[in-house]
């Protein structure tokens, strides 16, 4: 094993000091592209089918032919963590619209560049989980589903950015994020939850979202523990008056909501079916997974 970590570029394994692509790539010129962020859990690649069907449906929806099969990309993805020895990971997989010149049209880009980072997953601090965090909703709106679909999961995540700088100037971790018509989104890179009477809501994914994997799971275990779950519109007063508020992303897992714009979320501690459901969720990460070999 090399004491640097190999990414995985175009179908070979380089080290990271040597993983570089042009200047002249759509992905860097113009945020031309798509990618996915995966999890592995104890030597298993969580939702790893989930995260490669979304990647390739990315593709398809912005014209961009991936130039391996799903088959070859899950491979490519094992290979790398394996020779990288990571057993718990985060990994990248980003395909540009490649090497063009210097106009918008992507038929000069003759071949996508395909990226494969596997490395150390940054965990958050466990207070985080423990304590809950506070959201601020901000006044950069969710991207039109009309304009540039949220459900595409593409290098231009300026909306997101914009939102989550929103959030750090206000002191906050993390960003609540509306539709044009003011109704709930998601967080800049979390779907969101609301609890009330022991039932969960969640925007639909036609509001303009991102269709989270966490957020399918989280839906799955919570009807497995016997919650119902509605996918619903949601303005910010079911959110403010909620007895409990969580978010959920591949990188985030579960993180409880404890205050909004400033009221409190219930108790404004970690509620119990948020609780039950980190942990039912840390559980299942644990056991489900593509093994790495
Ligand atoms: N909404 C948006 C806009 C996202 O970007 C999620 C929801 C959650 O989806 P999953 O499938 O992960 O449950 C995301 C996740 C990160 C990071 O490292 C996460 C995302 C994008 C970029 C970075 O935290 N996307």
């Amino acid at each position: 094993m090399s004491s640097e970590l190999l990414v995985w570029l175009n179908g070979e394994l380089v080290s990271k000091s040597q993983a570089k692509v042009s200047v002249f790539d759509h992905g860097f010129l113009y945020g031309d592209g798509v990618f996915e962020g995966i999890r592995a859990y104890n030597g298993k690649v969580f939702m790893l089918d989930e995260h490669i069907d979304r990647l390739y449906d990315s593709a398809k929806s912005i014209w961009l032919n991936i130039p391996m099969t799903k088959e070859e990309m899950k491979a490519a993805i094992l290979q790398t963590l394996k020779v990288n020895g990571l057993r718990d990971a985060y990994i990248r997989v980003v395909v540009s619209r490649g090497e063009g010149d210097l106009g918008l049209d992507p038929r000069k880009c003759l071949k996508p560049n395909v990226v494969i980072i596997t490395d150390k997953i940054e965990l958050f601090p466990n207070e985080l989980y423990e304590r809950g965090i506070e959201m601020v909703t901000v006044s950069v709106r969710r991207n039109s589903p009309q304009a540039l679909n949220p459900n595409i999961k593409s290098l231009n995540y300026l909306n997101n950015i914009l939102a989550k700088i929103e959030a750090i100037n206000a002191g906050k971790p993390e960003g609540l994020m509306l539709t044009l018509d003011g109704y709930v989104a998601e967080g800049t890179g979390e779907n969101i939850f609301i609890v009330k009477r022991h039932e969960l809501f969640t925007p639909p994914a036609y509001m303009g979202i991102l269709k989270g994997i966490t957020r399918k799971v989280v839906m799955d275990l919570s009807r497995e523990i016997g919650y119902l779950v509605h996918e619903v519109v949601l303005t910010l007063h079911d959110v403010y008056t909620a007895d409990e508020c969580f978010i959920t992303g591949t990188a985030a897992e579960i993180v409880p909501v404890v205050k909004v714009d400033g009221r409190v979320i219930g108790n404004g501690v970690p509620g119990s079916v948020t609780k039950a459901l980190i942990q039912k969720f840390r559980e299942y990460t644990q056991k489900f997974g593509v093994p790495i070999d």
